[in-house]
């Protein structure tokens, strides 16, 4: 069986309540019934803003980030539960963003990841190289062990995660892995997932990230492993999110 592809717009801290509902109704206005799964993972402030906007059309919700713990002393931070509250289906865990900036260790993102399968949001679970460890050939091990964290502590749900592979380097950056350097490591992530459960292997979608945009979507989307993509700038535009959404048909 086949599975759906996922395209998850990451629209980072960008937006406003305007360009919010602009947004949201040029998506509706247009996405008919498509054949991939959508989300659009959004600022905290806005959940219940976009949750209005997205009823009864086929855009689920999704946060960019929760805590790992369920409640108490964790000043602004969201738990699993509170984003249940607003109907969120996916929450990205372990950005690239989050780890350089806010210090996220594998542990911490593992953590969160298991917040989130236990209140039975979907994790987006994100892993990627920098340039640097690219460039000393570091790429495999990277990522391995940033999956290692999660399956280490998920193993009797990891079938219900979603992985994102998001170079470092290409994210933010106008640079994209190319098809072929995207799927080598999709096919490595598939086979540290196998590894886990061959249910696992199966069922995981593997997104990939960095600069998906319209033009370069297709091609991405066509190798065996990439499931899906998890879109930064172009998700904040309309027509190239759905040009992206048609290319995962
Ligand atoms: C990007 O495409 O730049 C992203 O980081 C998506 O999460």
């Amino acid at each position: 069986q086949v599975k759906k592809k996922l395209i998850a717009g990451n629209w980072k801290m960008n937006g406003s309540l305007a360009a919010n509902e602009a947004l949201v109704q040029a998506l509706r206005a247009e996405i008919g019934a498509p054949g991939c799964d959508v989300a659009v993972c959004v600022p905290a402030p806005y959940l219940a803003q976009v949750q209005a906007l997205v009823t009864g059309c086929p855009i689920a919700l999704g946060a960019q980030d929760l805590s790992a713990h369920a409640q108490g002393a964790y000043t602004g931070e969201q738990s699993a539960g509170m984003l249940k509250d607003f109907g969120v289906r996916y929450a990205i865990v372990g950005h690239s963003e989050r780890r350089q900036y806010h210090g996220e260790s594998d542990e911490a993102v593992a953590a969160k990841t298991g917040a989130a399968l236990a209140a039975g949001i979907t994790p987006i679970v994100c892993v990627g190289e920098t340039l640097a460890q690219r460039e000393a050939g570091q790429t495999e091990e990277v990522v391995r062990r940033q999956l290692a964290a999660v399956i280490h502590s998920n193993g009797h749900c990891i079938s219900e995660i979603v992985v994102a592979y998001e170079p470092v380097w290409a994210i933010g950056t106008g640079k994209t892995a190319s098809p072929e350097q995207a799927q080598a490591v999709h096919a490595v992530l598939r086979a540290q997932l196998a590894h886990a459960s061959a249910e696992a292997a199966a069922r995981v979608r593997i997104l990939y990230g960095g600069s998906m945009n319209a033009g370069n979507a297709q091609a991405l989307l066509a190798q065996p492993d990439i499931d899906g993509g998890l879109i930064g700038g172009a998700a904040l535009k309309a027509p190239d999110f759905l040009q992206i959404i048609s290319a995962a048909r």
